[in-house]
């Protein structure tokens, strides 16, 4: 259940900030010679600072998002610590009664010059289902769980006891969360959860997801719009094509199908059980559950720290995802896939989550040394400006197509983290500076092309800003 304790906890901590001084840095802190970029970075996230909360960016993303959040958290963390708590305590404010953490929590902006998709929730309504809470507008569907990660990585900045406190404000809130996940996402326990669109997996038009809505999900009325070029029509009436070059976003089609699985999954209420009783798109995405392995094992730290013990049944299903996860092996390819829920069949469509296990961290070495070798092969994952979010010799693969091709710094940053936890030591050092190259070369953008190094998406982008200042700090 939801802590009503932590909610009134949250909303006085986010309160007693002035919010005038969010997202800036106290001259105390300010080290002698704070690489430039680091500066630029402060600026940009300062720019996009909604008061408790970061924009992924004002012009195209003027909400808050789960995992957004936590990169950012993990960058703030860096020079304002207070801050990167209110970032998470923000996010914790959206969670449902039954624990689930919404993708994304809805800001109504007085603010004339944002124009927000679903200003107002009328388009998620996550109100329809009695779990939402009633204050707040959110998404009905979650997104990769990072939030262990983003708490645990705030805490190595303080000291023991100022860390106790802070896990001690979230811990009850990831517990319910995890324990969703199990409850709600693995209904017949396999280890693995289900994702049931795109947008969960934080990859959204990422190729295993785009083939099989392609093959199995796409309404007759996108296909006729597909057909007769109708969808093109299409194009003006985005709003994020106004900003970005609509060949650097997903297609017009993809769009179409996207939020036809949205409006599926809202007239069921975002209710798990009704969806997967009529509904036969749902996979156990490689890498959400990779990240999901990860988050386990940051909450059972947390715990430790709190010297806490966690649900038993919590306890063995972790240990079942560790071990469920190499289910997702295919010994023919050599590489880990999502698979399919129903059919348990394995989507053998290549992307970004092939390397993702890496950061699950749960594998073995040999296996690990398997994703290296995708990583160094350059006609897969390794071009010019690693790493690309499909590889180069996908069918799907364009270098400036949001995530078909480009190269994005959150998974670098996951993958880096990886590497390094398997000892890959030279690996991560390479990768990240080439991400820092890519970054000073061209930018805080969304995504880049790996081949180029050229800018793409929007500019000023968050998690770009606030993982540079994390690898620049630790990396
Ligand atoms: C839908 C905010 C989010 C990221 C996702 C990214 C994109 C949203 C969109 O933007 O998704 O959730 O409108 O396309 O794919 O990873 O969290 O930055």
């Amino acid at each position: 259940m939801f802590n009503r304790k932590l909610k009134e906890d949250s909303e006085e901590e986010i309160q007693s900030l002035d919010t005038k001084t969010l997202g800036s840095l106290p001259e105390e802190t300010k080290q002698p010679e704070v690489p430039d970029m680091v500066d630029q970075a402060i600026e940009v996230l300062g720019n996009n600072d909604h008061g408790s909360f970061t924009m992924p960016s004002p012009k195209i993303y003027p909400h808050q998002w789960l995992w957004d959040s936590c990169f950012i958290a993990i960058g703030i963390r860096n020079y304002d610590v207070d801050r990167a708590k209110i970032e998470i305590l923000s996010l914790l404010r959206g969670q449902w009664s039954n624990g689930m953490i919404p993708h994304m929590i809805l800001t109504p902006h007085a603010d004339v010059q944002i124009d927000a998709y679903d200003k107002h929730g009328k388009i998620w309504r996550s109100w329809l289902n009695p779990n939402a809470p009633d204050d707040i507008s959110t998404s009905g569907i979650t997104q990769p769980p990072m939030i262990a990660e983003a708490v645990i990585r705030i805490g190595e900045k303080m000291k023991i006891t100022e860390r106790r406190a802070w896990y001690k404000m979230v811990y009850q809130s990831l517990v319910d969360y995890h324990e969703w996940l199990y409850n709600d996402r693995d209904p017949h326990g396999e280890g693995l959860v289900l994702q049931v669109h795109p947008w969960e997996t934080g990859l959204d038009n990422t190729p295993p997801w785009m083939h099989e809505l392609h093959e199995h999900l796409l309404p007759w009325w996108v296909r006729v719009a597909e057909k007769s070029r109708l969808e093109k029509l299409l194009t003006p009436l985005r709003r994020d094509t106004r900003f970005i070059p609509v060949d650097q976003r997903f297609s017009n089609v993809e769009a179409l199908a996207l939020y036809d699985v949205q409006r599926r999954l809202r007239r069921k209420a975002y209710d798990t059980d009704k969806i997967l009783d009529h509904a036969l798109f749902a996979i156990e995405d490689l890498s959400f559950n990779s990240i999901f392995v990860r988050a386990n094992t940051c909450l059972v730290e947390i715990a430790k720290t709190l010297r806490e013990e966690l649900p038993e049944t919590l306890v063995t299903s972790m240990k079942k995802t560790e071990k469920a996860l190499d289910q997702l092996w295919d010994p023919f390819a050599s590489e880990y896939f999502s698979r399919d829920f129903v059919t348990h069949k394995l989507l053998a469509t290549s992307s970004i989550a092939a390397l993702m296990p890496l950061y699950a961290g749960c594998i073995s070495k040999e296996k690990a040394e398997t994703l290296v070798g995708l990583l160094e092969n350059q006609h897969r994952f390794g071009p010019a400006y690693p790493v690309p979010s499909a590889p180069l010799d996908s069918p799907f693969f364009n270098p400036e197509r949001y995530w078909q091709g480009p190269t994005w710094i959150n998974t670098n940053w996951m993958i880096i983290d990886g590497l390094k936890r398997y000892g890959f030591n030279d690996h991560a050092a390479a990768l990240t500076e080439s991400t820092l190259e890519l970054i000073s070369k061209s930018g805080f953008h969304e995504y880049f092309s790996p081949t180029t190094g050229d800018p793409a998406g929007v500019d000023n982008f968050s998690w770009t800003a606030a993982l540079a200042i994390d690898l620049v700090t630790n990396g």
